[in-house]
């Protein structure tokens, strides 16, 4: 994979979004990061096992199976032992996190930077605001007291509008990828073109869900499906308007979201780690040791553990009007 044409480019900054088709081998770049999940599956199988959350670790079951009659018995989603972030609130000394050396090798993936360079110029910072999602089918979810989905539900929102309102001016750009195909049916993302030229939305109180743009000031009619293949990469500007669809498939639909920004500009959520990863200029500075890497995020957690203060990422009263 070669670097971003100059349509492509023109079309991120025109549209605010870009997929870029078979960017990654799947195999190379994405097999070992299915494996290493795996492991952290089976670990937390074992563990749910003799904490009697469970009476099987369901071990004769693939990645998906295996992950939703884990979650349908204990009842609980478990998607923090698999994040390589870190929650919003209720951090604390023992929070799960994974953040192992498939992940952080995908995070300084050489052709990704190189997009990033096109995009961001050459001093690129990985942002710590990255998630991986383990989506549920609808159908056999977790569902709170009153029916509600408990993980999975993206409502509409740009990814300027759930960080800190110090991020609102710098070049910050989202990556999303699905680690298996993301079809209409299994809850592919959608994107309103063009949304990213309006300034930060106001965005509400969203169930459990976060925040959310209110209904009302969407243009949702022109929002587009964005199925993508294992392989492709979507890239986001940090204002585009978008939001996941419903699962309705058998399978958990599973995805990374990266986030990088010019080396200086402040990241949105300063109370995490991220580190440089690629410079120029200064490449003494990379970082390229995911031991390294992982202890950063062990030390934030340490940091932060009960911490409520240090705690408070989002910008947003709910008691305004317009979430009326
Ligand atoms: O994967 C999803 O459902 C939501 C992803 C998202 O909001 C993001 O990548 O910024
Ligand atoms: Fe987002």
């Amino acid at each position: 994979m070669e670097r971003l044409n100059p349509e492509q480019s023109f079309q991120f900054h025109d549209e605010g979004y870009l997929v870029v088709r078979d960017f990654f081998d799947p195999a190379a770049d994405l097999d070992p990061i299915i494996t290493e999940y795996e492991g952290v599956l089976d670990r937390l199988a074992r563990e749910l096992v003799v904490a009697g959350e469970i009476s099987s670790a369901h071990a004769n079951h693939d990645f998906s199976e295996r992950l939703i009659r884990i979650c349908q018995e204990s009842g609980r989603i478990h998607a923090q032992s698999f994040d390589f972030s870190l929650p919003q609130r209720s951090i604390q000394a023992d929070t799960p996190i994974w953040n192992g050396p498939a992940v952080f090798n995908i995070l300084r993936h050489p052709q990704l930077l190189d997009v990033m360079e096109d995009l961001i110029g050459p001093e690129i910072y990985s942002n710590p605001i990255q998630h991986v999602r383990l989506k549920l089918p609808e159908d056999r979810a977790i569902r709170d007291a009153e029916g509600k989905i408990v993980q999975g539900i993206t409502p509409w929102h740009q990814d300027n509008g759930v960080i800190q309102a110090e991020a609102d001016d710098t070049d910050m750009i989202t990556v999303w990828f699905p680690l298996w195909d993301a079809s209409i049916e299994s809850g592919c993302l959608e994107v309103i073109p063009r949304s990213h030229r309006a300034g930060v939305m106001d965005h509400c109180p969203f169930g459990g869900a976060g925040f959310g743009i209110p209904d009302k000031l969407l243009a949702k009619e022109r929002a587009v499906p964005l199925p993508m293949q294992r392989g492709d990469i979507l890239l986001m500007h940090r204002r585009t308007c978008h939001s996941s669809l419903p699962n309705r498939s058998n399978r958990v639909r599973w995805s990374f979201d990266l986030r990088y920004n010019p080396i200086g500009q402040p990241s949105g959520r300063s109370a995490f780690p991220g580190f440089v990863a690629r410079s120029r200029t200064h490449p003494e500075t990379e970082l390229h040791d995911p031991v390294a890497w992982a202890e950063s995020w062990q030390n934030a957690r340490a940091r932060l553990a009960d911490d409520a203060e240090a705690q408070t990422f989002n910008r947003w009263d709910a008691a305004r009007e317009v979430c009326a």
